[in-house]
């Protein structure tokens, strides 16, 4: 396959960290093929969360969104690989968990659209922003991978 320089923004919500989740999660996208470019835990500002989540400024669960996101530190990540936008939604699974796939982190570890674990950027587009707002450009690092992975042929 031709290196793919697609990328999505993955973040551990709080309830996530909270209950021990970064290291599975991490496993799941580093054994399906995909690489990482950028990690970092944080305490989300209410200014990043304002812009990450403006689509849903007037959505009635707004104001407890961004309670829950500021509830405790982050985990984000910058993912790269083929196709990893669709690739990591569908790894994420449905934003209900009622509705998420067993198999998928949120058909796995959650019950509860308000405390769903984990975020996946959802258009390529969308994720170009995400980044943006998430990470300065010098904090994505890239590297060569010269050992044979999933997506070598
Ligand atoms: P993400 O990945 O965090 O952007 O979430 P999405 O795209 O799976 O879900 P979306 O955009 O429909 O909802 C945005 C966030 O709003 C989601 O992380 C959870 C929260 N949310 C959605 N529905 C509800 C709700 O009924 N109650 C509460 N408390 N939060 C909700
Ligand atoms: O990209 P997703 O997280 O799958 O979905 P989204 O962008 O539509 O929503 C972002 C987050 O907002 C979602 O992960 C959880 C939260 N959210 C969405 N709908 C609801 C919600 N939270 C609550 N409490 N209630 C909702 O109906």
């Amino acid at each position: 396959l031709p290196d793919v320089r697609e990328r999505t923004l993955i973040a551990v919500k709080p309830d996530g960290v909270q209950r021990r989740l970064v290291g599975q999660i991490i496993q799941r996208f580093e054994q399906r093929g995909f690489k990482l470019v950028g990690l970092k835990m944080l305490q989300a500002s209410q200014d990043v969360l304002s812009e990450h989540y403006c689509g849903l400024r007037t959505k009635p669960f707004y104001n407890s969104l961004l309670r829950y996101m500021t509830s405790g530190p982050v985990v984000v990540m910058v993912w790269e690989g083929h196709n990893v936008v669709q690739t990591s939604r569908t790894m994420v699974g449905h934003t209900n968990p009622a509705e998420a796939m067993a198999g998928t982190v949120r058909g796995d570890f959650s019950m509860h659209v308000s405390r769903n674990v984990v975020h996946a950027s959802d258009s390529v587009e969308g994720a170009q922003k995400e980044i943006q707002l998430w990470f300065q450009a010098k904090d994505l690092v890239d590297w060569d991978c010269w050992v044979q992975t999933s997506t070598s042929e």
